[in-house]
């Protein structure tokens, strides 16, 4: 591939753009309070098995999700394999393409098929009138994803589940703190699943939590992530190891106190590029919906080619250039990658919707890692390079 580095490197000079601006850079609570539990939990040698931070942060989640309960996990993935099998999910399970890929490795990990189902058009999640179509006497339950913590069409899905008998799971890896119709989102389905991965709102260094309101389905999920085991020596359940240590706890814990100090900066961050890319044609920002208490943790950007005279993928190759690490999340979606390519290589064609979406997003950084400094120069160089993009066609060569 040959580039102009010349036109490129515009911005090179600048201080501000000699460290990488990454997109996932993780937000970090008081240090002190942090080290000061790691202390405690070295002081007790109790490390992991169900100890009391993890308990103390089983408690806050479930509180702040508005849930009877919260079963913490290692992985935001572990948590949904958890919760898929304690759901007695088996045959089909209806889910969107556009997601992280983990969605679907979840259910194709323990053998049940990902049927999936196209989004809509306008709020890129999963199409409530493409899953009935896709319903077959196998599928046995919707996976709904909460993309960048806005909710999906919850209650026309759960319309669906109701009506079909079947059980509704959503993967609401990144919705923590985020609402759907004023309620929690975690108090939706029969279950939700957050990832505490450190790239999300709320990290825990790497972890994972289902939240439900069903005590039958909680106490399984408890046994499942610990072996099956209901006591010593007695194992009742078929389990596997899901379960969250100490320090992760310690890490969500302390990060939890301060979400409503990241919450600020997310939102201040998000309205710097509001204010500073509103007006570009081409470019827009997706919305977080209004009414809706959002995590503001995703900043992405849809990339409009036509009008913007620059294709995602060039933006992309600017910012790079640049050393703004924006990411293209999700694409190309799950069914071009493996193994569902292999297994589905028909499947794209009834997902137009996807195809175009993951053609067009970026996303951008935020997180309490990043000044406002930061922002308005990401926002120069996607400014620089939409008015320069006759320019910039004559001079890279995109692969
Ligand atoms: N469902 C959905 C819808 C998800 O998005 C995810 C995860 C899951 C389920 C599964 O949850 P977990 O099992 O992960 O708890 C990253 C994350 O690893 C993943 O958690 C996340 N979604 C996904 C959207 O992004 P990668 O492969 O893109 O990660 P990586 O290593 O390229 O890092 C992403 C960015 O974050 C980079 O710019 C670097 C930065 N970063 C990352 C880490 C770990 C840091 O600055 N510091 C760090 O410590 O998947």
């Amino acid at each position: 591939m040959k580039r102009v580095m010349e036109d490129l490197a515009l911005f090179g000079g600048d201080p501000a753009f000699r460290r990488p601006l990454h997109v996932g850079r993780p937000n970090l609570g008081n240090r002190k309070k942090f080290l000061g539990r790691v202390n405690d939990i070295l002081d007790r040698r109790w490390l992991s098995n169900g100890g009391p931070y993890v308990r103390e942060f089983e408690g806050r989640v479930a509180e702040e999700a508005g849930t009877r309960h919260c079963v913490a996990m290692s992985s935001g993935t572990t948590a949904l394999e958890i919760a898929i099998r304690g759901l007695g999910l088996s045959g089909e399970v209806i889910l969107p393409s556009f997601t992280f890929v983990a969605t679907a490795h979840a259910l194709q990990w323990q053998e049940i098929t990902p049927v999936f189902c196209d989004i809509n058009p306008e709020t890129w999640t999963l199409d409530p009138g493409k899953v009935e179509e896709l319903i077959t006497p196998r599928t046995t339950g919707i996976l709904g994803v909460h993309l960048w913590g806005n909710s999906c069409a919850a209650d026309a899905l759960q319309e669906i589940a109701d009506r079909r008998h079947l059980k509704l799971l959503f993967d609401a890896a990144h919705a923590f703190g985020s609402t759907h119709e004023g309620r929690s989102i975690g108090q939706l389905g029969n279950a939700s699943v957050f990832s505490f991965h450190p790239t999300k709102f709320i990290g825990a260094l790497e972890g994972g939590a289902v939240v439900t309101d069903d005590d039958h389905l909680a106490a399984k999920l408890r046994l499942m992530k610990n072996f099956g085991f209901a006591g010593y020596d007695e194992v009742v359940y078929l389990g596997t190891n899901g379960k969250m240590n100490e320090v992760s706890a310690a890490m969500g814990l302390t990060n939890l106190e301060e979400m409503a100090g990241f919450l600020r900066q997310n939102r201040k961050l998000f309205a710097c590029y509001q204010e500073n890319l509103s007006s570009l044609e081409g470019v827009s920002l997706r919305e977080y919906p209004a009414g809706e208490s959002g995590n503001f943790q995703s900043v992405i950007l849809d990339v409009d080619e036509k009008k913007a005279g620059i294709s995602r993928d060039e933006l992309l190759q600017i910012l790079h250039a640049e050393n703004i690490l924006a990411r293209r999340y999700f694409y190309p979606g799950c069914h071009r990658m493996e193994p569902y390519r292999s297994l589905f290589p028909e499947v794209g064609g009834r997902l137009p919707e996807t195809e175009k979406v993951s053609l067009r997003v970026l996303c951008l950084p935020t997180g309490t890692a990043l000044k406002t400094r930061d922002v308005e120069k990401v926002c120069e160089v996607v400014r620089w390079a939409v008015q320069n993009s006759k320019k910039i066609r004559g001079g890279i060569e995109v692969a």
